[in-house]
């Protein structure tokens, strides 16, 4: 008897922001790719997670939450929603129950159908009680109830993307997770660090810039990174008294940083005022956001 074919492709995460899109990734790979957050918008960049199973290889690709705004960072965060929903082999939609189905979802829907892309519409986050008892519109399409914290779903979600997926060789070699270097994932748990440690101080405009990745020792990585805010008063905040709070944010991401590149590292944080780094899209580039 012949072997199944092999099939592989790209499957857009989308959906508002908290949908609880890089949470999804994060678990689907069984390590931590994807930085996460209580606030929204805190995927930046498009982040593939690489799966390799014996038959199949899904490239998640982790996008921003799709929001309306005019700021330049929210136009460069939704143009790389709009590329990923252009070029997946399968859109998989995101929808809060608590949020329910709205106007975006509905047009995001009928752009990828238009093209003959298929896509799967999950509600999240079902372990939380809040979220079982959800009214779903009539005439919003089927969707699968599933959970990152409790995986309920999670399996029968992945078989039917499989199922969907073209058949292709793989794409990466199966021991490749992701399409990021691991520079940029550094920076990235940075980032989360200041949002864990800032909590409701944490400046919207942060970004964190690596410009220092140094491999060539084999038991030690040393990265500097630097934390742009765009105001002197947000600078203070992050510097805390004393340097207190970005020596907690360096504390915190180093245990991070140290997980995922299995060395120790050694981290150096500067927090540097660059009032216009989110209003200029040549640096938004250059930090990974476009
Ligand atoms: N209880 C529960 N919480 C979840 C689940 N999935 C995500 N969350 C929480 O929901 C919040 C948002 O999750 P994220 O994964 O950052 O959401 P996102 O869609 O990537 O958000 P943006 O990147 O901002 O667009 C975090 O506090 C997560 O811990 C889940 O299955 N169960
Ligand atoms: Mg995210």
């Amino acid at each position: 008897m012949a072997e199944a074919a092999h099939r592989a492709g790209v499957v857009a995460i989308l959906g508002r922001p908290n949908a609880g899109k890089s949470t999804l990734l994060n678990h689907l790979l069984g390590e931590k790719l994807a930085i996460v957050s209580a606030k929204p918008q805190t995927t930046r960049s498009r982040i593939l997670g690489i799966l390799s199973r014996d038959n199949v290889q899904i490239l998640f690709l982790d996008t921003p939450g799709m929001h309306e705004s005019e700021k330049p960072l929210n136009v460069a965060l939704n143009e790389l929603v709009d590329s990923a929903a252009a070029e997946c082999d399968l859109g998989l939609l995101l929808v809060d129950p608590i949020g329910g189905w709205g106007e975006d979802h509905v047009a995001l829907h009928a752009r990828l159908t238009a093209r003959g892309c298929p896509v799967i519409v999950a509600a999240t986050t079902t372990d939380l009680e809040n979220r079982k008892r959800i009214a779903w519109p009539a005439g919003a399409p089927a969707l699968r109830p599933i959970s990152a914290q409790s995986g309920e779903g999670i399996q029968g979600l992945l078989a039917e993307i499989a199922a969907q997926l073209p058949v292709s060789p793989p794409h990466y070699p199966a021991d490749q997770l992701s399409d990021r270097p691991l520079r940029f994932l550094a920076g990235e748990l940075v980032r989360e660090a200041a949002f864990e440690e800032l909590g409701q101080e944490l400046p919207y405009a942060l970004a964190v810039d690596v410009v220092e990745f140094d491999e060539k020792r084999m038991d030690l990585v040393r990265i500097r990174a630097d934390l742009l805010v765009e105001r002197r008063s947000q600078k203070q905040i992050v510097i805390g008294t004393g340097g207190q709070v970005v020596k907690r944010i360096g504390v915190r991401a180093r245990r991070e940083i140290e997980a995922l590149l299995g060395t120790r590292v050694h981290l150096e944080l500067w927090v540097k005022l660059e009032p216009r780094w989110a209003r200029q899209p040549k640096r938004l580039k250059s930090l990974g956001y476009s």
